[in-house]
């Protein structure tokens, strides 16, 4: 059975933030923290902060700007995290809205309408809520029969989702998916942490999963493998859950957000991610040569920049892997789908590329595929 990802949306936060003003905003924090916290820091009790950089910034990842759905407080020394108003019960929820938005595009570009999705995954890295599922909200929004559900696997959900998606089309229990990346990770940015506030901004991608039979969408592309991976690792981890609250004195504690050991993940990862590449083209009889994209994770320029190197044998042209971390920052699992969103308009039958992502758990998953 041949399946395709027959069409993508993308949506995009109201509100931007460039490096120079996040930077601005924690430097003044540190100011305020050194001199609240003089004396303890000549008695060598507390350690001063130092500051934050935009050259560092952008050297080290290659990060510009991000884009976030809240940016009031996130930048006020005194608050130091967005300030999200609590909507009623009744109203559509935050991240169902941003789901939403990039959904009705993907179903746009699919020539989709509701009665044709008879599944909706959300899969990204956080969900504002444990049920009912984001994704079940979307379902009822949209006024889609069939069923709906959540899957959060960090950086790997979109890759992992539209695996998902291929297997219920294949297994029967749907025809059409809608698998949605509300990427809403702001909320567990650590604004105080220069070694981390400047990494996530918050996006939404979304794609549609069908049989190549049913596919009208003028880009279809079809699924030629799919390999998923995970390995367990601590370097990347948040703490935050539904326990919190039964530890007080820990519950607002720096390890309930995103915390990670960059260089350790660097390191440990791009062999990872390089030999399940090498083994899926091998698998798949497909040399590197014969790829004319690589949609790759978007989590650090000098990550991309290795890896396509390091699968092509040479430096990658300009838009052969995609580069779009440097406006969005790293928007977890939704970042390889930006770029295929934003690069695969001028791709043509017989094209073939990769859609590849990687990060905590450690994950990574890597979809090669054609153009119909
Ligand atoms: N400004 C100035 N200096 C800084 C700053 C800063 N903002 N931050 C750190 N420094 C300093 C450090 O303190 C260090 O100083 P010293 O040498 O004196 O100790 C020096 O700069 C070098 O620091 P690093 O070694 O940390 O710098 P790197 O070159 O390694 O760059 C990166 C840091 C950019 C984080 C890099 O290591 C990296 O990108 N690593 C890969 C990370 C990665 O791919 N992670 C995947 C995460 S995505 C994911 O899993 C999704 C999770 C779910 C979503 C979460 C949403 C919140």
């Amino acid at each position: 059975m041949s399946i395709v990802i027959s069409g993508s949306g993308l949506f995009i936060p109201p509100q931007s933030i460039s490096n120079d003003e996040l930077v601005n905003g924690f430097n003044q924090f540190v100011t305020k923290f050194n001199i609240e916290n003089q004396k303890a820091i000549e008695a060598g009790d507390v350690e001063a902060l130092k500051p934050s950089s935009s050259d560092f910034i952008e050297k080290a990842s290659g990060i510009k700007s991000r884009y976030v759905m809240y940016k009031d407080g996130a930048l006020d020394p005194n608050i130091m995290m967005p300030l999200i108003p609590e909507r009623p019960d009744e109203e559509v929820s935050v991240q169902a809205e941003m789901a939403l938005a990039a959904a009705k595009q993907a179903m746009k570009a699919a020539n989709k309408t509701a009665q044709d999705i008879d599944l909706i995954i959300v899969a990204c890295s956080y969900t504002q809520r444990a049920y009912p599922a984001i994704a079940i909200e979307v379902q009822k929004e949209l006024g889609c029969g069939g069923w709906a559900f959540d899957m959060l696997v960090a950086c790997s959900s979109a890759t992992f989702g539209i695996m998902n998606a291929a297997n219920a089309v294949r297994g029967g229990t749907a025809k059409t998916v809608l698998v949605i990346s509300p990427e809403w990770t702001s909320p567990q940015i650590n604004f105080r942490d220069r070694d981390s506030h400047f990494i996530f901004g918050d996006v939404a991608t979304a794609v549609v999963v069908e049989k190549e039979e049913t596919a009208t969408g003028n880009h279809c592309f079809k699924l030629l493998t799919q390999k998923p991976m995970t390995t367990f690792s601590n370097n990347i981890r948040s703490n935050f859950g539904h326990t919190n609250r039964c530890s007080e004195d820990t519950m607002f504690d720096a390890d309930k957000l995103f915390v990670q050991q960059g260089r350790k993940v660097f390191k440990e990862v791009l062999p990872m991610v390089s030999t399940l590449i090498y083994e899926q083209l091998a698998e798949a009889g497909i040399e590197a040569k014969d790829l004319t994209r690589l949609f790759l994770h978007q989590a650090n320029i000098n990550m991309n920049t290795f890896i396509a190197k390091k699968i092509l044998g040479r430096e990658p042209q300009e838009n052969e892997a995609p580069i779009i971390l440097d406006e969005f920052a790293n928007t977890a699992s939704a970042g390889s789908i930006i770029a295929f969103h934003r690069f695969h308009d001028d791709m043509k039958s017989g094209d073939k590329a990769i859609i590849c992502s990687f990060g905590a758990g450690y994950s990574a998953g890597c979809l090669i595929i054609e153009h119909v």
